[in-house]
């Protein structure tokens, strides 16, 4: 793929074209989506306007799609002078129109890494979260409250602990939970903090809360401020529900002083189509990184909302790729269980966050059970040890493997 000269920003399309016209229909993306239209424009043939111009840097032809058509690479170059260091600008210029014209998907975006550099990145990134927890050397663990909507504060708290007394490092909220009818997030952080402190003197470990950062838009900022004051250990954002560029301002912001996780949420609707939309390892990778994310929830290549492995590791190089931002911690979810451990960390190292939710809650022994359960497949996975081995010394463990598996990696 053509990457990003100084200057440019280079975008990589891929769609069905008749041969004759593919040449054509590259260059009328180019200029279409800069400094023309459909129809010839004067103003456009002029000196000034003409190093605004988009370039086709690339047009190849990659398979027969039947009916006279062709599927083709295309990569066009497209001037960073055009743009505002914004997701905005970025989103709307390489695939704003563009993304409704038939079957046509982004599948690569290089960018300068001067431009990249105009951008806040993560904030901590991965040794930031690990020093602000303590935890190195191996996977953190996070636990999902699952039944959240329709419980008072009180009985939060009370799920809460049952999470925390398994040694997580990580409890967040569903990211469904938007309702305050029970209790506001700002009561939820106050409250878990002390819950977190009474676990923590039972398990010698610390745990974080991620609180779900919701209501309207423009009050996010002040929320997000007051709840990491509030001692939240991380702001958990729908991202694609909210806007890229909205992750882009809180990451931002000096005053919001905890990490960022990025939910993936509704980013289905982009990436899931093989001819339409834009490549997972754009959507969930790059782009949540360059506007910020510190930790990135994906759906794991083995759990119950799958993403092909092939997939699943080219985002997690798009999250640690040496660009002049910190490295993203990645997040694989949906559907994880302890007998998952040992692929996960064969496939995505140890610089990683095992978040389960069901596979806590559903453990045979309860959530505390089910976390010990993790604790002890992710000691097991670092000190070398088979699952199925350290089961003959861990009963949270054996009772997990039982139940869904695993021990045989
Ligand atoms: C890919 C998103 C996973 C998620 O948000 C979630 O809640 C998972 O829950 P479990 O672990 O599948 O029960």
């Amino acid at each position: 793929m053509p990457s990003a000269h100084s200057g440019c920003v280079v975008a990589t399309y891929l769609f069905e074209e008749r041969p004759d016209q593919l040449q054509k229909r590259a260059e009328s993306i180019a200029v279409g989506l800069t400094v023309g239209s459909w129809t010839d424009l004067p103003q456009a043939k002029q000196e000034r306007v003409r190093q605004h111009c988009g370039v086709v840097e690339r047009v190849e032809v990659v398979a027969d799609a039947g009916d006279g058509l062709v599927k083709a690479l295309v990569s066009v170059g497209y001037p960073v002078i055009n743009f505002t260091p914004t997701m905005a600008a970025l989103l709307t210029t390489v695939f704003g129109k563009l993304s409704m014209d038939g079957k046509i998907r982004l599948v690569e975006l290089s960018l300068p890494e001067d431009w990249v550099r105009q951008f806040p990145g993560p904030k901590f990134g991965v040794e930031g979260i690990r020093s602000r927890t303590g935890v190195q050397g191996r996977p953190l663990l996070m636990s999902i409250f699952k039944s959240c909507i329709g419980n008072n504060l009180d009985e939060l708290v009370a799920h809460f602990t049952e999470q925390a007394l398994g040694g997580v490092d990580f409890i967040k909220d569903d990211e469904i939970f938007f309702t305050e009818a029970y209790a506001t997030p700002e009561q939820r952080v106050e409250a878990y903090v002390k819950a977190a402190e009474r676990a923590s003197r039972e398990t010698g470990r610390q745990v974080q809360y991620a609180v779900n950062l919701t209501g309207p838009t423009f009050a996010l900022r002040d929320r997000a401020r007051r709840l990491a004051s509030l001692g939240a250990g991380a702001l958990l954002l729908n991202v694609v529900a909210y806007g890229y560029g909205v992750l882009q301002e809180l990451a931002a912001d000096p005053d919001i002083g905890v990490p960022i996780m990025a939910h993936p949420a509704v980013s289905g609707a982009l990436y899931a189509s093989a001819e339409y939309g834009i490549s997972s390892h754009l959507v969930l990778g790059q782009l949540m990184r360059l506007a910020g994310a510190d930790i990135v929830i994906y759906p794991s290549p083995y759990g119950s909302v799958t993403l092909e492995r092939r997939e699943g590791l080219k985002l997690v190089e798009e999250l640690r790729r040496p660009n002049g931002l910190k490295p993203c911690l990645p997040a694989p979810s949906a559907g994880i269980y302890p007998g998952l451990v040992p692929r996960l960390v064969r496939d995505f190292g140890i610089d990683l966050m095992v978040n389960a939710g069901g596979g806590i809650h559903g453990h045979p022994g309860g959530a505390t059970a089910g976390g010990r359960a993790f604790v002890q497949a992710i000691d097991a996975v670092i000190r070398g040890v088979p699952l199925g081995e350290a089961a003959k010394d861990a009963p949270e463990l054996a009772a997990a493997l039982e139940k869904w598996g695993g021990g045989a990696d």
